[in-house]
């Protein structure tokens, strides 16, 4: 087979699609597992430990490529005449992205001037009507769910063919490391990911990580016990106060001995920045959830009673291009100089 065919090449026979199913793909998938010595350290642990599912590299930069693939070939094969989704800017990007290969309208909805620019610009340049809603992602999701009749196929992760295309996230990390990790860290926003990783390694039946998943704290229902009204973070992705697969989410935690914390901004950003200057991976904000998370789980002595050679594996679940405004905030150093040797040779030997 090609190499990075696409996942339901790879996959076909673990997901639902059969011989009249119109696969439309972007080569998703197959994305790098690649260790992370200094992240691994700084937690307490082993060169070896703690390992990056880089999501960033799918085709429109996020995780979510994975499900859009299945829930946009099942929409053809059912004779969808366009695609509905609400979001925080990663399933719009990526909705948009298929939708315009399979030839069909795109519709998203979008929480009025909380969604990265890069993600914005994706969506429009794939031809997506986008509609800004006065509200947040939930009041979004709201509408979308209660316009979905008929020719409109919904493509959030309510609907269960994106849980199965973000499955096999968890297959190809059993596969990269020859059975399943201890610890699964990712971050928690609409509650699709957890819920499709954990199908994927119950599937795959190689162990059981601990899903570990992370809200921010300003926007954290599941670690509170209530949907939060008016979630707040600069970690857009997230900004989720009311998730489709709450209940899901919980089972995954409770099945597999795991937790789902809360972590602040400034634990977020200090991550992201940390990820970006020491490991060389740049992510976008709420990806780096999963290694805030890690920091705060290792400072509270969760790894005490870890065997030696424990692994854990984190999901970057977007790329930091998405994101430039949020790069902006990150500590930096710009000079301006003129177009001279001289000058140019002075402000490299100063510093
Ligand atoms: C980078 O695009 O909800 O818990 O509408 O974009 O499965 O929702 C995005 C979510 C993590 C959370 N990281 O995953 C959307 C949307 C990134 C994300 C999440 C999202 P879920």
């Amino acid at each position: 087979m090609a190499v990075r065919a696409g996942l339901i090449a790879r996959w076909r026979a673990r997901l639902p699609v059969g011989p009249r199913t119109p696969v439309v793909t972007l080569h998703e998938g197959d994305t790098p597992l690649v260790p992370a010595p200094r992240l691994a350290r700084r937690a307490g642990l082993g060169p070896e430990a703690v390992w990056l599912k880089l999501e960033g590299l799918n085709p429109t930069g996020s995780f979510k490529d994975r499900g859009m693939t299945v829930a946009v070939s099942k929409a053809l094969e059912a004779g969808a005449r366009g695609v509905l989704c609400a979001s925080t800017g990663n399933t719009a990007a990526s909705a948009a992205a298929y939708a315009a290969r399979a030839g069909l309208r795109c519709v998203v909805l979008l929480p009025d001037g909380a969604v990265a620019l890069g993600k914005l610009a994706q969506a429009l340049a794939h031809g997506a009507e986008a509609v800004m809603v006065r509200g947040n992602f939930d009041d979004a999701l709201r509408l979308a769910r209660g316009a979905a009749t008929g020719t409109w196929a919904l493509v959030n992760s309510v609907n269960p063919h994106r849980i199965e295309g973000q499955k096999t996230a968890a297959f190809e990390v059993v596969e990269a490391l020859g059975r399943a990790p201890d610890y699964h860290f990712l971050p928690v926003g609409n509650a699709g990911n957890i819920t499709a990783y954990w199908r994927g390694y119950r599937e795959a039946g190689k162990g059981r990580p601990r899903m570990m998943g992370w809200q921010a704290a300003g926007a954290a229902p599941i670690v509170r016990g209530r949907p939060i009204p008016d979630p707040e973070t600069a970690a857009t992705a997230i900004r989720i106060g009311n998730p489709a697969s709450w209940k899901e989410a919980l089972a995954a935690r409770d099945e597999s001995g795991g937790l789902i914390g809360a972590v602040g901004d400034a634990a977020i950003f200090a991550a992201y920045a940390l990820l970006a200057r020491e490991e060389g991976v740049f992510c976008e904000p709420s990806s780096a959830a999963s290694a805030a998370g890690l920091l705060a789980f290792a400072r509270r002595g969760g790894f005490k009673k870890a065997p030696k050679g424990v692994r854990v594996v984190l999901t970057l679940t977007g790329n930091g291009l998405k994101d430039p405004k949020s790069a902006e905030t990150l500590p930096s150093r710009v000079r301006r100089c003129a177009a001279d040797p001289a000058a140019f040779r002075r402000l490299l030997g100063s510093r």
